[in-house]
């Protein structure tokens, strides 16, 4: 047994005792006051459903395990992982032994590669990406466990067994994605134990200190964003239902590839070159103000701002920010970037319709992509969902932990609603 799965048999426990102890003394209390505006508005601000590995505010973003995130920036995916799953951070050897764990389970079975080469050419990277997830979905333990009649308290265990084996694959899987797609040849795995590192050598890559740096940080930045996004939300569900974790996350990441949530990255990443591309180089404020108005004036949404639960600057769009400060120089793309955060909250706030003019992550990652060389931006999603997937898998293995039942909230009827 691995060191993290190890440590996690030992908190279920007492998580078990305080949820049914919390159940017992205060079951009854609200939580909310769900009215027919909240039923016809995405059911925003209905707290219906729990999270404990991370908590969003509206004025200072995300927490994991309730540490900021900005203090965060530091560490590895997989220290996140562990983070997210145990609520502590690891110690070295536990590190360690994560890595190694994961590298143990990383081959990729061969017919995901046909399945991948199989696709037609011009597949979004998004459906080869999740098509790739749920092909292996034979391989679940979740799945032969529940065949066998295995105790209800026990289905963490191959629920645990299946997310290592899927986040495991991700790094083969997601490269895999990026060289078929744009029509070069596959690479093997390469010998590095570090999760984001080995992504980047089967990327084909020749990649700096800097530049795996900033892939450690945008696989970490958008791991988890508590339970009620699109993709979280829509991969609990499925997993409450008991479909097994391949299914689970799939299902969930469909749902971070809508130009609301996930896609917005590479929408954002458009928005920039197309920019650069009218004005022929960096604008002035007074342009960009009015590209932004011209955008906004055509019925769309200006990709990277607004969000449904935040009301600041995002603080994983501030990482962003930084790490590009620090270590991008003479880049038109994270020019104007910068110069979109100086120009767009005062246009969406005239605007009047967003209720948060602030950007998102989906605002800066792109531009730090795009200077590093990934520049096929229709492949900046997968990367999104390489990280949200350490969240959705630490989610739904303490949901199996905590027995969560089946999901199933009530709908009602425009005729019912006037009734009330
Ligand atoms: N540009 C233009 N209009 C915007 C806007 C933006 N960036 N953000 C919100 N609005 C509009 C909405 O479209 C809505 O208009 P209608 O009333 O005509 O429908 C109105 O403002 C009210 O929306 P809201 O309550 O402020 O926002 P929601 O909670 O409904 O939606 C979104 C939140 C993130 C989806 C929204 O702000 C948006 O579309 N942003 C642009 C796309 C984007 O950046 N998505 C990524 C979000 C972060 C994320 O999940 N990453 O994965």
């Amino acid at each position: 047994m691995g060191k993290l799965k190890e440590h996690l048999s030992k908190k279920i426990p007492d998580w078990r005792y305080n949820y049914r102890q919390l159940l017992d003394e205060k079951g009854d209390t609200v939580t909310s006051t769900v009215t027919i505006d909240k039923a016809y508005s995405g059911m925003k601000g209905v707290k219906g459903m729990i999270c404990d590995t991370s908590s969003v505010t509206a004025d200072a973003g995300l927490h994991v395990r309730g540490k900021h995130i900005l203090d965060l920036v530091d560490l590895k995916p997989e220290e996140i992982l562990y983070l997210l799953l145990i609520g502590e951070l690891p110690d070295a050897d536990a590190l360690l032994d994560l890595q190694h764990e994961l590298k143990e389970r990383s081959t990729v079975p061969d017919y995901v590669w046909n399945v991948l080469s199989g696709m037609p050419k011009d597949s979004h990277p998004m459906a080869m990406f999740n098509t790739a997830i749920l092909s292996m979905q034979k391989e679940s333990k979740f799945a032969e466990a529940y065949d066998l009649v295995v105790s209800k308290g026990d289905y963490w265990e191959s629920t645990l067994e299946d997310g290592l084996n899927i986040i495991a694959k991700l790094p083969a899987i997601g490269a895999a994605v990026y060289r078929t797609r744009f029509e070069r040849e596959r690479l093997e795995a390469s010998d590095s134990v570090d999760w984001s590192e080995n992504f980047l050598q089967m990327m084909g890559i020749d990649y700096s200190d800097d530049m795996l740096k900033m892939m450690q940080l945008y696989l970490m930045l958008h791991c988890d964003h508590e339970g009620g996004n699109v993709s979280t939300f829509s991969a609990l569900t499925v997993n409450s239902a008991l479909s097994d974790p391949y299914y689970s996350l799939s299902a969930g990441l469909n749902g971070l590839a809508g130009p609301l949530h996930g896609l917005a990255n590479q929408n954002n990443l458009k928005f920039v070159l197309d920019i650069l591309d009218h004005y022929k180089g960096v604008p002035s404020d007074e342009q960009l103000k009015e590209f932004s108005w011209e955008r906004l004036n055509s019925g769309k949404v200006i990709p990277g701002y607004g969000h449904a639960v935040l009301r600041c600057p995002d603080p994983r769009f501030t990482a962003f920010m930084n790490f590009g400060k620090e270590h991008i120089k003479g880049s038109d793309v994270f020019d104007v970037v910068s110069k979109l955060f100086d120009i767009v909250p005062d246009v969406l706030k005239e605007h009047g319709k967003a209720r948060n003019p602030w950007p998102n992550v989906d605002a800066a990652s792109g531009s730090l992509l795009y200077h590093y060389g990934i520049k096929e931006f229709q492949f900046y999603t997968v990367l999104f969902s390489m990280s949200r997937s350490l969240g959705i898998v630490s989610q739904m293995v303490l949901a199996r932990a905590m027995g969560m039942p089946l999901t199933r909230p009530k709908s009602l009827t425009y005729e019912a609603l006037k009734e009330l």
